[in-house]
């Protein structure tokens, strides 16, 4: 079972032997990040079943409990997800696979004709499976409730992830000139809150949304929010500025187990995280009234930060070591302001590192992989199975596997994942046969360099990108790759005849491995 609260999860990572407690004394200030990248590139305590598909990804190290923080009495908690097996615990199941088949067994009842109406579902099939979040009159996460000059965000222990975060005077800005205006009167610090879920209320139905979006420090009271604009946050958002209201928003650290997971994965706007997540967790998620903002959260967080997002003004985010390995430049979000911090006696603060990969987010996203695949098989039901390779970092890369039966087949599948929801960002995708193993990085790129004539198998298309995508000419706005790396068929351009490829004989096979240990071998 997923564990009720964060603390709860820490204890059993602790007593499986997958936590590491760091009693000396360290800083918040890169460290405690520094010390989380060798950890997750170091081999993770636990195998899994998964790895035998997957050899790249045996790492994540161990979960890191930090109790002795410079500046803060409350201890920080890092990399608590960042391995196959500590994210199959933190969702209830050991294997992702498992998961996948329940979405699907979800999706299956109900057989309208297209694939839309079935989305359109979604919202009602989830709701159906009996989830549903409950509203309860007290939650541990407000045991301390600190407001005035008490709420102040410098007494957590927030970390800074990279040397240049917040720097405004490094470069890495948006607008050069707009950064040397601002740089001197700017308030940003190279603080960020990580691992939060961003809980917000879409004003005119009241549908609730959480996402996983960095928080950037500016002061005791003061920070910004940088959602994407494609993220239901901004759209929320947007809705607010019209109105011309602030926003009531709510920044929770800890929680159920499956939370963090939750923030992250990418549901259709309007299909609300909090069912998603009673889902995942087989039991509603326990709601508490904010003490200060009309909004509800989960009763059973570690800290939650409640404020208001104002309609108008602005703040220099950034710049932040992202994901992608780079810095993402420093842009205008809007600014954030605190009107209380309530957290549980003796609160844990959970964190996380992004930077290059394999970091603690893989494991979220090869969560998101293993658990859409059914959704997306919906869409797309030539695609077999496909894979989110460790140096494409999600967005930048997808190797899919299908059972190719007619012509342009793999065209078909590119221009449709560049139509599906958040995979449409997908900047390059490599299309093959069933018979390679899209998990295995180096069988995908030896079908791609054997199998494509670039002239012949390439397929470029504009359209919108990832906003952290650096390399495209305009933010969000660019242009993606596919590579036909399958067998080609007579009417897809020029080919001659395609040779077979080596296979040794399954009587072969299996002569030499019965007799394997006979030749001397172990
Ligand atoms: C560690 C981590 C950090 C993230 N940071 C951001 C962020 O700062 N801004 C953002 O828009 N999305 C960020 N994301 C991605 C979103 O959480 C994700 O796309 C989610 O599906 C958005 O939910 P929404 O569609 O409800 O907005 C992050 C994901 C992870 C795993
Ligand atoms: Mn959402």
């Amino acid at each position: 079972m997923p564990t009720s609260t964060f603390r709860e999860f820490v204890a059993h990572l602790d007593r499986t032997g997958e936590l590491a407690r760091v009693k000396a004394k360290v800083s918040p200030a890169l460290e405690i990040a520094e010390i989380a990248d060798r950890m997750s590139k170091s081999p993770a305590p636990h195998g899994h079943k998964e790895l035998d598909r997957n050899p790249a990804a045996k790492l994540g190290g161990k979960a890191l409990l930090f109790e002795n923080i410079e500046g803060s009495d409350i201890p920080v908690a890092i990399n608590t997800f960042g391995s196959y097996w500590r994210i199959n615990q933190a969702l209830g199941t050991d294997n992702l696979e498992a998961l996948a088949e329940r979405v699907q067994q979800l999706v299956k009842p109900e057989i309208p004709s297209t694939f839309f109406q079935k989305l359109k579902k979604l919202p009602d099939l989830i709701k159906m499976a009996g989830f549903p979040p409950r509203v309860t009159k007290t939650g541990i996460c407000q045991q301390v409730v600190l407001e005035g000059d008490a709420a102040d965000l410098t007494r957590l222990p927030i970390i800074q992830c990279w040397p240049l975060d917040g720097d405004l005077r490094s470069g890495q800005v948006f607008d050069e000139a707009a950064a040397q205006r601002a740089a001197d009167t700017q308030t940003g610090t190279g603080r960020y809150i990580t691992l939060a879920g961003i809980y917000t209320k879409n004003p005119n139905d009241g549908s609730r949304n959480v996402g996983m979006y960095r928080v950037q420090v500016h002061g005791p009271k003061l920070a910004s929010m940088h959602w994407h604009m494609h993220h239901d946050g901004a759209r929320h958002f947007r809705m607010y500025q019209k109105r011309g209201e602030p926003m009531p928003l709510a920044i929770v650290l800890g929680g159920e187990s499956v939370l963090p997971y939750a923030a992250t994965a990418p549901l259709p706007p309007g299909v609300e995280e909090l069912l998603f997540a009673g889902f995942l967790n087989n039991h509603g998620i326990e709601l508490v009234q904010c003490k200060t903002i009309d909004m509800q959260v989960p009763a059973n967080a570690e800290i939650v930060i409640e404020g208001l997002v104002d309609p108008t003004g602005k703040l220099l985010e950034g710049p932040f070591g992202d994901h992608t390995g780079f810095y993402s430049l420093a842009d205008w979000y809007p600014a954030f302001h605190v009107t209380a911090i309530t957290h549980r006696r003796d609160p844990i603060y959970p964190t996380t590192i992004v930077g290059k990969p394999p970091m603690e987010d893989y494991f979220l996203g090869k969560a998101t992989e293993r658990i859409f695949l059914p959704l997306l098989k919906m869409l797309i039901p030539d695609i077999v199975d496909y894979s989110l390779p460790i140096s494409g970092v999600f967005h930048n890369c997808a190797f899919v596997k299908i059972r190719k039966e007619y012509p342009f087949q793999a065209r078909r599948v590119m221009h449709a994942i560049w139509g599906a929801g958040q995979m449409a960002f997908t900047k390059f995708i490599v299309v093959v046969d069933e018979h390679v193993n899209v998990h295995d990085e180096q069988d995908v790129m030896f079908h791609l360099y054997a199998n494509c004539d670039p002239a012949r198998d390439t397929e470029v298309v504009h359209g919108p990108v990832d906003i952290l995508d650096h390399a495209s000419p305009d933010l969000g706005a660019g242009s993606k790759m596919g590579f036909d790396a399958t067998v080609k068929l007579p009417a897809e351009g020029k080919v001659r005849t395609w040779p077979k490829e080596l296979a040794m004989d399954e009587k072969t096979k299996a002569l030499v491995s019965k007799r394997w240990k006979e030749y001397g071998f172990e």
